[in-house]
């Protein structure tokens, strides 16, 4: 599965929070085991990643609504085995099912 979310990092480790915490568009591709981030599905295609990011391991992922985030609709967490912990928005409420039934299949 792939396609644009908003995305935005809450936390860098299991202690940290992240440094850098603003909303981004980011182009999501799910792959086995591995989410990767792109500009857009041209940069996608030609695998060129978004701001040089490594895709992340989906090993030990937790992914679920983030009922606890009530500032924007439609938005899911993502905690990765290393304490890393993104929120992503999708755009209603049948892509971001969507998106965690993938995820957790990934
Ligand atoms: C962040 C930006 C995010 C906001 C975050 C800010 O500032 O405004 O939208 O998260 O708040 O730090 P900047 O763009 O300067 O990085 P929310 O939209 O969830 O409020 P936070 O630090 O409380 O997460």
């Amino acid at each position: 599965m792939e396609g644009m979310l908003c995305r935005k990092q809450e936390m860098e480790s299991h202690s940290k929070k992240a440094a850098s915490r603003s909303w981004q568009n980011v182009y999501c591709v799910l792959r086995k085991g591995s989410l990767g981030f792109y500009k857009d599905s041209k940069s996608a295609s030609s695998g060129i990643p978004y701001h040089g990011e490594v895709p992340i391991s989906l090993g030990e992922a937790v992914c679920e609504i983030a009922h606890d985030y009530k500032k924007r609709k439609h938005v899911f967490k993502l905690r990765l085995g290393d304490g890393k912990e993104f929120l992503f928005q999708a755009k209603d409420e049948v892509e971001m099912s969507s998106w965690i039934h993938s995820i957790l299949s990934a």
